[in-house]
């Protein structure tokens, strides 16, 4: 379930543009799969930074658990989401136009002490990644959950085992 503004959602995913969905519906897909509430917004951090905080602000208290945040170029969504909420913040470096994403990577990745992003992979291995993440988090407290994970990965691993006949 995926809106602007959900008051059921325990994950929120935000991003700097409507250009870095394509990279961060992955994320929503994999929470789709898992059964986790989420929501999906632009909260562009130069161009609407009031808003930013505002929700950094009010993210505990709304009852996020993770927020996942992507951004590309110089990439300061994640790290000025979390300067202002304890609410882990899981960073997605979208990949760029002229330098692929190296440079999302380079200023999400290299927060200084103090202040941590957990940083994923640029594009949409991160975005996927970043929201297994939040699920094994959400998971250390949620049995079904778990369970769930556990059989994501095994599937995983038996799609791996089988490749092998693919190679005949
Ligand atoms: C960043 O600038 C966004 O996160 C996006 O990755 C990049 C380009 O934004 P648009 O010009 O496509 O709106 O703020």
């Amino acid at each position: 379930m995926s809106t602007p503004q959900n008051p059921d959602a325990v994950i929120g995913i935000v991003m700097g543009s409507s250009s870095d969905w394509e990279t961060m519906k992955l994320a929503a897909e994999i929470l789709t799969e898992f059964g986790v509430a989420f929501e999906a917004r632009v909260v562009s951090a130069h161009r609407m930074p009031d808003e930013m905080f505002a929700y950094a602000e009010a993210a505990a208290g709304r009852g996020l658990k993770a927020i996942i945040a992507g951004a590309g170029g110089a990439a300061h969504l994640p790290g000025m989401l979390a300067a202002k909420t304890t609410v882990p913040v899981l960073g997605v470096p979208v990949a760029s136009r002229h330098l692929q994403g190296v440079d999302s990577l380079h200023s999400i990745v290299q927060m200084p002490k103090g202040i941590p992003v957990a940083t994923f992979a640029i594009g949409t291995a991160g975005a996927g990644n970043a929201a297994l993440f939040a699920v094994a988090m959400l998971a250390t407290a949620d049995a079904a959950l778990l369970a769930q994970l556990n059989a994501f990965r095994a599937k995983q691993t038996a799609a791996a085992i089988a490749m092998t006949e693919e190679l005949r």
